[in-house]
């Protein structure tokens, strides 16, 4: 048994007894998760991140235990956050907690308490009593950035850069970014193929289901599901409630992502119609106001109503808390009876917030392994490059893109062929990569 620092109180959690179990799941996440091992043992003599203070805000699972890791042995000191109230795996906030690293994560925390852990995750601890400032931020979301940006600006002007993970944070930096208000570069880590094409799309794949399964027991095949949005995530969302046995209908307002709903088989109309059929629905749009009162209203009883887009405005859950009686079930599920005398009722997930990660444990290891070996080169690039950049949103090159995919080709088995001088020539690309022009589309 592993003796717990008890001098060591830099951080909030549920529980530090958990960390054991946390070690445990972390050792074997490690296994799945190729791409942090292997920039382990590349950067790990040089130590590329160190002096760099990287203040994090992302879900607090096991698989970003591996992450924080991987940064604290390229050198980094760290202090983490999660980025949602319900997305902590609370064994992996004490593994963490017990390896010394500041973490303020804890699963159920109230909007009160997360505005408190975003003052919390910035002091960097210079033991002498005072506190630093990060100098880097890794973000999914943009909540620390923005609190930053908003509240802290002299931090702010010491930030070399950020690095962000999610398509709805990416929204809000390029909002800073034509305001010309944004005070630092940043690398958008979502729009790595590695990244969006594989977490968003795969991983959905699996963790959709695996929520509504954990939550609710329900028989998934033979029901209908609505998915909302057919972007990345909901292409993984549908694929995951269709393999389950679903008849899925697709909601869309952009005619290209819905011609790719309809050739993948799947019914598109508008949210008052397919709301009529559902007993599933499942926001994946990024947008807010998707699913409001008129269509609660038309719901059929017991419909499961849950979002796996990144905020939780999708779902009007205002409505339903100011006007329907509500009783839980469970934590994340409550039922809500709708109308005058009651006399239907609906069920509700993670009250609107990330089905995957508030009913479930978020995407498995070997799909973060690919979004965090983007966030991990993105970091080290900043670090050394960024006071280059222009305060700008960037990519990553596609032929880091590329080496990320390397990296966990082998733990699949998988082999490429080799391309010879002749066919490089032929279809002009270097015989080393990149092998696609910035244009092509996966
Ligand atoms: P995306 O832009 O690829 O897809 C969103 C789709 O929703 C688009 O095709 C858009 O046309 C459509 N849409 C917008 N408004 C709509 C409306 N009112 N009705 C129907 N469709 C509408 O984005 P994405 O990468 O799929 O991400 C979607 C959300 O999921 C974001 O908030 C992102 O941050 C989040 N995300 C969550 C997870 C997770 O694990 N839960 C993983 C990755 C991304
Ligand atoms: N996400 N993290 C996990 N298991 O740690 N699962 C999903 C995990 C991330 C994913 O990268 C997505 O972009 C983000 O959560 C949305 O907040």
């Amino acid at each position: 048994m592993k003796q717990i620092n008890t001098t060591f109180e830099d951080y909030k959690i549920a529980d530090i007894s958990l960390s054991e179990w946390g070690k445990a799941e972390v050792t074997l996440a490690e296994h799945e998760m190729p791409g942090l091992i292997a920039l382990r043992e590349k950067w790990g003599d040089q130590k590329p991140l160190l002096n760099a203070k990287i203040a994090g805000c992302l879900h607090m699972t096991i698989q970003t235990a591996v992450l924080i890791d991987t940064l604290v042995y390229l050198g980094a000191e760290v202090r983490w956050m999660t980025c949602n109230i319900f997305s902590t795996q609370d064994h992996a906030a004490a593994y963490i907690a017990s390896k010394d690293i500041p973490v303020f994560a804890w699963k159920g925390m109230s909007e009160e308490e997360y505005t408190w852990c975003l003052d919390e995750v910035i002091k960097f601890n210079n033991h002498e009593g005072n506190w630093e400032h990060p100098n880097m931020i890794l973000d999914d979301g943009g909540d620390l950035t923005k609190h930053l940006i908003n509240n802290y600006s002299e931090i702010a002007e010491d930030i070399i850069g950020v690095t962000e993970e999610t398509t709805t944070g990416i929204l809000r930096l390029k909002e800073f970014e034509e305001n010309k208000t944004l005070p630092f570069p940043a690398i958008n880590v979502n729009d790595s193929v590695t990244k969006s094409k594989f977490d968003n799309k795969y991983g959905c794949r699996e963790s959709c289901v695996d929520a509504i399964r954990r939550a609710t027991d329900i028989m998934m095949a033979g029901k209908v599901a609505v998915v909302a949005g057919y972007g990345d995530v909901g292409k993984g969302s549908a694929a995951s409630l269709s393999a389950a046995g679903c008849r899925v209908i697709v909601t869309e307002i952009d005619p290209i992502c819905a011609l790719q709903a309809v050739m993948d088989g799947f019914q598109v109309m508008p949210m008052k119609s397919a709301i009529l059929q559902a007993n599933i629905v499942v926001t994946a749009t990024g947008n807010k106001d998707v699913v409001r009162q008129e269509h609660f209203k038309m719901m059929n009883y017991n419909t499961i109503v849950c979002n796996i887009g990144h905020f939780d405005n999708e779902i009007d859950v205002a409505w339903l808390e100011a006007t329907c009686k509500k009783s839980t079930i469970k934590p994340q599920v409550d039922i809500y009876q709708i109308g005058e005398g009651g006399e239907k009722q609906i069920i509700l997930l993670a009250q609107g917030r990330l089905v995957n990660l508030g009913c479930a444990t978020g995407h498995p290891s070997f799909v973060m392994s690919c979004s965090f070996t983007n966030q991990v080169l993105a970091q080290i690039e900043l670090f050394a490059n960024g006071y280059n950049y222009d305060k700008k949103v960037y990519t990553l090159p596609k032929i880091l893109d590329e080496e990320v995919a390397q990296l966990h080709l082998a733990h699949v088995n998988a082999e490429l062929e080799t391309l010879t001088r002749k066919q490089a020539d032929y279809i002009n690309v270097n015989m080393s990569g990149p092998y696609k022009s910035s244009e092509y589309r996966y």
